[in-house]
């Protein structure tokens, strides 16, 4: 009977909130455990001065009808009127949004955007390619090198200065990539999975009041006790074999809890680190084995607030290009005295009459985990200095800087993931596939959390369907089972 069946939910993520809820309006008794003092997880909303910053999720990326995370924040009134209009929601962008970019070199120069934008295309149409292999036939193991070779084909007969701006261009695309994917370089990302990844249509937007305003809506829907909070979970003992009992879920605190199912939803990048002392017994060797074949790399934003805005009015995002990228790299040779050349550039927050002049800079992989490490002066004192180079500007100076740190979050490891090299649809299944596989005690165990969606992993709504995805699991287990026992 679903309503004496207790259920352990682990983690208070948009997944662990999305499953609580929908199974407690089936009936089921849930606890929710959360290892630190806030729900949200990788959604989570700070202040800069007197602005809102979005530290994790920042965009609902494809708002439209399909998109839950849309529907629940028009639900619950949390945006701006112009990202309810049918125009916005019908734009077609396939997850890259048309912004107004402004490029500077590493010389001190702005240049001219339409000089930029053709061979901008060119190289978005070379990344449209290499999500085009359906895990068979492709050319080369990584994203990387394919799109190193077919720009090297194309840039090969033309002159010295475009093959130079080309490269420039693609270095930087690469390094957006590694961003967007949430991965150290683009060689770690297999071909052959890079179609996975599905956009849905509308123009990507922001959340007024910030993303955690939909945590805050979505937990006022629970009982203010579902949730225990400083709270982790240290091991899961589940049972293999054809022996009866409770699943027993065991804190930090030693507390010992019984539960017939418990579904985790801690981040991949944590999975890779404490899959050994979480389990016991062991995760059956497939599981293990798609959880170090998938990908969890970091992203981390570098918040730079300044007096006034030394871009154009209508500026998007900011582009750095370095002058000297021949080779097409998206990982730096000396991590330490060099990191800061993986940033690629900045997105301008607007409206400014909102936010103020604030930027907000992106760094993968590597370097932006070394980053981490650094004291907050060194960090404003590379952004400084990269700025000045890059407008040509020596006094520029920012007001404020705030960054990230998603690696070092010992309760995520990084950021979010992506299709390693050799990944298949079958890596994302099984990693999404419940405990035991076999036997009498079915569905003990059950995964949800963003990297277990087969085509929205690394999104909030990836995040939110796999949490309704488990809860329906076991939903449908109980109405199965109740039917068959009237039969
Ligand atoms: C989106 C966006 N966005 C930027 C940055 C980041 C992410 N995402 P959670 O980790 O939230 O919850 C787990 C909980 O478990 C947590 O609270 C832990 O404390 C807890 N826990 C852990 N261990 C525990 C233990 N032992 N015991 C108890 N509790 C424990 N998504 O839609 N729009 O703009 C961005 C962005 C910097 C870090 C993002 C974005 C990703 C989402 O934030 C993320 O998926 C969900 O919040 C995860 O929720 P969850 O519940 O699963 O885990 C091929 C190809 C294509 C590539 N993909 C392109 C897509 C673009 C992806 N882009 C994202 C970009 C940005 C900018």
């Amino acid at each position: 009977d679903k309503r004496g069946a207790a259920v352990v939910v682990v983690g208070s993520g948009v997944a662990g909130i999305s499953a609580a809820l929908r199974l407690m309006s089936a009936g089921f008794r849930v606890r929710v455990l959360e290892a630190t003092g806030r729900s949200g997880g990788r959604i989570k909303t700070a202040t800069l001065g007197n602005n809102i910053v979005e530290i994790g999720a920042n965009w609902i990326h494809g708002p439209s009808e399909e998109n839950p995370v849309f529907c629940l924040a028009r639900q619950y009134g949390l945006l701006d009127p112009e990202a309810l209009i049918p125009e916005n929601q019908a734009m077609d962008v396939g997850g890259h949004p048309p912004w107004v970019p402004n490029f500077f070199t590493s010389s001190g120069h702005k240049l001219d955007a339409q000089l930029v934008l053709p061979v901008q295309l060119a190289c978005l149409e070379i990344l449209e390619e290499s999500a085009s292999f359906e895990g068979r036939g492709e050319p080369f193991p990584s994203v990387g090198e394919f799109i190193r070779s077919k720009a090297t084909e194309k840039w090969r007969d033309a002159d010295a200065a475009s093959r130079s701006l080309g490269f420039s261009v693609i270095s930087n695309l690469l390094k957006v990539e590694c961003c967007v994917n949430g991965t150290h370089s683009m060689n770690e990302v297999g071909l052959g999975a890079f179609n996975l990844y599905k956009t849905l249509p509308g123009l990507d937007c922001t959340f007024p009041k910030g993303y955690e305003s939909l945590i805050k809506n979505l937990l006022s829907e629970l009982p203010s006790d579902t949730v225990t909070y400083n709270c982790p979970v240290r091991c899961i003992e589940w049972i293999n074999s054809e022996a009866k009992g409770p699943v027993i879920v065991e804190c930090e605190d030693g507390q010992r809890i019984a539960a017939d199912h418990v579904i985790v939803t801690v981040s991949l990048g944590y999975l890779k680190k404490n899959h050994a002392t979480m389990f016991r017994p062991a995760l059956p060797l497939h599981k293990l084995h798609s959880i170090q074949r998938l990908g969890f790399g970091t992203n981390n934003k570098i918040f730079v607030e300044f007096d006034s805005a030394w871009w154009d009015a209508d500026c998007e995002v900011i582009y750095l290009l370095w002058e000297d990228e021949r080779e097409m790299v998206d990982q730096v040779m000396d991590v330490q005295s060099s990191w800061i050349k993986k940033l690629f550039g900045f997105t301008v927050l607007k409206p400014s009459e909102r936010y103020g002049h604030v930027l907000c800079g992106w760094i993968a992989g590597h370097e932006s985990e070394y980053m981490e490490t650094l004291p907050e002066q060194q960090v404003v004192q590379a952004v400084t200095q990269l700025l000045r180079r890059f407008t040509g500007n020596p006094v520029l100076t920012p007001k404020r800087v705030m960054r990230s740190q998603w690696f070092h979050d010992a309760w995520t490891c990084g950021s979010y993931s992506f299709p390693g090299l050799g990944c298949s649809s079958q890596d994302l299944e099984n990693l999404g596939e419940p405990l035991p596989t076999t036997g009498s005690l079915p569905l003990q165990v059950l995964f949800a959390g963003e990297a277990t969606h087969p085509c929205f992993f690394s999104t909030v709504h990836g995040a939110l369907l796999s949490g309704r995805r488990e809860a329906d699991r076991l939903i449908s287990h109980y109405s199965t089972n109740n039917v068959l026992s009237k039969l």
